[in-house]
């Protein structure tokens, strides 16, 4: 029996070294979290993948971490290219991480020209630090001229919004993806096909 190959879409984390981009990583993983102790210990993968479910039509979400390379130096184009998704992330209780942002997108624009761009505010557990407001957050995307797709704010600590965050984005490219219209054009001409067909049998 002939199987469907189920489109794959590489979603990759962006931001600042301490944001919690490996945190995320994580949870999309693992579900699981890590805290400053235990910070060493790593997952060891920079790429994982998981099946979502949009309206009848199966997405591979794959994500790539950058596995803490921008600690030590620049992270490289290969990282970006072929990003059909990429995730901008700061977290709230750490002003620079944020105000550094346009540094990232520039980069993503750069080489991952046509990936969707989201943002996402992290640690938003850590209540009495919360240093970017509302207001910042609204006029960076505005600044950015509508470049952001969607706004999401999480805590990896407590998983509140990531799992949401990840869902929204596969329904996002899905419903935008190049498969959903090739596969709306094979409809079509199947509905033309058989449309001629019918006009072939009357015709007789
Ligand atoms: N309180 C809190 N700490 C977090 C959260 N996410 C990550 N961290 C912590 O922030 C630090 C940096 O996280 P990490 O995922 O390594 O950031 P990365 O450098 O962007 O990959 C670690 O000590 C994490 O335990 C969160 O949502 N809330
Ligand atoms: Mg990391």
């Amino acid at each position: 029996m002939a199987s469907t190959k189920i489109p794959e879409q590489k979603v990759i984390l962006c931001g600042e070294f301490g944001v919690g981009k490996s945190s995320l990583f994580r949870r999309f993983a693992t579900n699981t979290f890590v805290s400053s102790a235990d910070r060493s210990s790593t997952l060891g993968l920079d790429h994982f993948y998981k099946v979502y479910r949009v309206c009848g039509r199966e997405v591979k979400l794959q994500l790539w971490d950058t596995g803490g390379m921008e600690r030590v130096a620049s992270v490289t184009s290969s990282y970006y290219k072929f990003a059909e998704a990429a995730i901008l992330v700061f977290s709230f209780d750490n002003p620079d991480s944020f105000n550094i942002l346009s540094q990232h997108l520039l980069d993503i624009v750069t080489y991952a020209e046509s990936a969707k761009i989201f943002l996402c505010g992290n640690k938003i557990d850590l209540k009495h630090q919360m240093y970017v407001t509302d207001v910042d957050i609204d006029a960076f995307c505005e600044q950015c001229h509508n470049l952001i797709s969607g706004v999401f704010k999480t805590s990896c600590k407590t998983g509140e919004g990531v799992e949401e965050m990840f869902a929204d984005i596969a329904r996002q490219l899905v419903s935008t993806s190049k498969t959903a219209d090739i596969e709306e054009v094979a409809k079509d001409s199947f509905r033309l096909t058989s449309q001629d067909e019918t006009q072939e049998s009357c015709m007789c």
